[in-house]
């Protein structure tokens, strides 16, 4: 019989598989003391004020939904550090959100904390392949953005070898792969592209660099551009999952059954609600993740509106870890556009490109408003292959790209074939729609 795994199943925390009822009572546990610490940040004592809500409320999970909601905004009309939960000297780093523009949303660590979120990284890392004897690529930014600093403890704690490289000058990330022999690369999987592309340009089969396995995170990625990227770079792809907010990097990620990102349900409650009602969606059912860590001791934060769209799954994983699962990140309640009355999010398209031959998997796509109704313009790169001056065989593909949208999505799009190497290539987050409405 074929094996369940992609790879040797292994787990790293007996916490990661207690009975489902052990970690009830751990996690009401977990809620009632943080509850009890974050009463002192202005911010939480409000809200409790005004609901009633005191640490002894928490008798059972079904209390979660007496407390508030925090969103990004709480976080900024309390810029810099008004979340924090414990006196200042005890914050041994700070992070930022990715935001690009404008101030980031501070997030602070104690001691404990790190060496938490490192035992967090490990769980993940292990279940996806890694071991002592690898090494490990980081391509993520250090400077503010929890990916480098996360995954590069995450590493270490697994005993692994860690070369931090961080983002940019993708040449020189190649040579220092081909000369360390990194079996294992960390990156965005809109990165791990540009690194094959840059390996071709230099006529260096992509297949040929030593990695065998990937962990991917910090931007959405369909299946299809998963096993796009398997196939350019031979390697084996598993997804993590996480938000600055909540910790970083190691709130879910894939096991060997690569079926769902297992939430690390010991440290973080999650729910799955309908953006609108804030009730909760069934499961199965797909939903805003809002995310409550408890566990943490500068900055715990309760029932955070993450705006990431995903379905849970409870059932039991071969595996044997027994939480609940995520899918992948299908959109942001903020990246969803509504066009003519559908519901669109960039991942459909990805779906659908990657399902067209002669496209690159580099795409934008473009929202603009020049009379009453939006229009959409799914802009993307041919391959160098296919590129060619006839006008026939542009609009055969064009027709494709559209009819194939038209399945996956249900709308027409404008198609604007480009160049290769035409759309800009960033080392970390991939920047997908561009919203020209308002400009
Ligand atoms: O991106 C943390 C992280 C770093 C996770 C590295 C995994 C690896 P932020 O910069 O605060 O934190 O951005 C968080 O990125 O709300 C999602 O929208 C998106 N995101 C993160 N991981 C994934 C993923 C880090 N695996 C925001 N799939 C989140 C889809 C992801 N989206």
């Amino acid at each position: 019989m074929e094996s369940r795994f992609a790879i040797e199943n292994r787990i790293w925390n007996d916490a990661e598989s207690l009975p489902r009822d052990q970690l009830r009572a751990l996690q009401v546990e977990r809620l009632r003391d943080c509850v009890a610490r974050v009463a002192q940040v202005p911010f939480y004592k409000e809200a409790f004020a005004r609901e009633k809500v005191t640490p002894d409320a928490i008798q059972s999970l079904d209390d979660l939904r007496r407390l508030p909601f925090t969103t990004k905004a709480d976080l900024r009309e309390h810029y810099p550090l008004g979340f924090l939960a414990v006196p200042r000297e005890k914050v041994v780093r700070i992070h930022g959100s990715s935001g690009t523009t404008g101030r980031p949303t501070f997030v602070a660590y104690t001691k404990d904390d790190l060496a938490l979120w490192s035992d967090l990284c490990a769980r993940f890392l292990v279940s996806g392949g890694l071991r002592p004897e690898h090494t490990v690529h980081i391509a993520f930014g250090y400077g503010l953005f929890t990916g480098g600093f996360g995954l590069h403890y995450g590493v270490e704690r697994v005993g692994a070898t860690v070369v931090p490289v961080s983002s940019g000058n993708t040449p020189r990330q190649i040579m220092l792969m081909q000369d360390l022999g990194a079996q294992v690369l960390v990156s965005t999987p809109s990165y791990a592209l540009q690194i094959a592309e840059v390996a071709r340009a230099q006529g260096l089969d992509p297949r040929e660099l030593p990695l065998e396995f990937a962990h991917f995170g910090g931007e959405p990625w369909t299946q299809d551009m998963g096993e796009r990227i398997e196939r350019e770079l031979g390697l084996m792809a598993f997804n993590n999952y996480g938000l600055s907010e909540v910790i970083g990097p190691g709130v879910s990620g894939d096991c060997a059954a690569r079926d769902g990102m297992h939430i690390q349900e010991d440290h973080f409650i999650v729910e799955c609600l309908d953006p609108d009602s804030l009730e909760p969606v069934a499961e199965g059912e797909y939903g805003e993740l809002v995310f409550t860590a408890m566990t943490k001791q500068a900055m715990p934060i309760i029932r955070y509106r993450t705006r990431d769209i995903a379905a849970l799954n409870a059932s039991p994983c071969p595996c044997g870890r027994t939480t609940v699962r995520m899918s992948r990140i299908v959109g942001r309640t903020d990246d969803m556009l509504i066009i003519r009355g559908v519901n669109l999010f960039p991942s459909q398209i990805e779906e659908a490109l990657l399902r067209v031959e002669g496209v690159a998997p580099q795409y934008q796509i473009l929202i603009e408003r020049p009379g009453a109704l939006d229009v959409v313009t799914v802009r993307v790169e041919m391959r160098p292959e296919v590129f060619s001056d006839k006008m026939s065989q542009m609009q055969a593909l064009r027709e494709r790209i559209d009819r194939e949208i038209q399945v996956v999505a249900g709308i027409h799009v404008n198609v604007e074939l480009v160049e290769p190497q035409s759309i800009e290539r960033t080392p970390g987050k991939a920047k997908r729609v561009l919203d020209l409405r308002n400009t």
